[in-house]
């Protein structure tokens, strides 16, 4: 039988890894956190984008009403902006000011959720199951955007779409409208 004193000592043990542990994952948990509120095209607040800074990555939470039942498409645009402005034929659209899907490795190519940012733009997020009184929520680690650095979220959008997101199409996989838009801020 291991004396008590061994115990405490072995328990002291994985309570200092434990703090050493928290103690590394501050230099990912210090980033700050992010949050953009997302607008209707009249401008009405209808739900919000939460960022948390994880160990690895980086938690999204969002929640949003008001949508059609099914799957939409969700990015992370370039432009901090939520007006209107052109669609890559050069017609008007509601929130077409936020430009196209940021892509901080420059990959020039409209992708999977997972595909590494090089491969892939970085703000192409999973996709939210909106149910059938029109509310949407979605809870996901991601490693293609932070809070901090080349792949910060704060300075660009985030738009929800009117259809689900292909993953292959260029430039935004046939998502088509866009029915929701938020600008990041900390
Ligand atoms: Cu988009």
């Amino acid at each position: 039988m291991p004396s008590k004193a061994l115990r405490s000592q072995a328990l002291g043990g994985v309570l200092a890894g434990t703090l050493a542990l928290l103690l590394t994952g501050c230099t990912d948990l210090g980033q700050p956190h992010a949050r953009a509120d997302l607008i209707d095209t009249e401008g009405k607040i209808t739900g919000n984008v939460r960022l948390l800074p994880e160990i690895g990555g980086t938690r999204v939470l969002v929640e949003v009403s008001g949508l059609k039942p099914g799957q939409h498409g969700m990015h992370i645009h370039v432009n901090p902006s939520c007006d209107p402005g052109p669609d890559p034929s050069g017609n008007t659209i509601p929130f077409g000011a936020a430009g196209g899907h940021f892509d901080p490795g420059d990959s020039g190519n409209h992708d999977q959720p997972t595909t590494p940012n090089d491969q892939g733009h970085g703000g192409d997020l999973p996709m939210i199951t909106v149910g059938t009184n029109g509310r949407g929520s979605a809870n996901f680690k991601t490693t293609k955007v932070k809070m901090s650095g080349a792949e910060s979220v704060l300075g660009r959008s985030v738009i929800i779409h009117a259809d689900p997101d292909d993953y292959a199409t260029d430039p935004a996989g046939n998502t088509g409208a866009r029915e929701r838009c938020g600008i990041f801020r900390s």
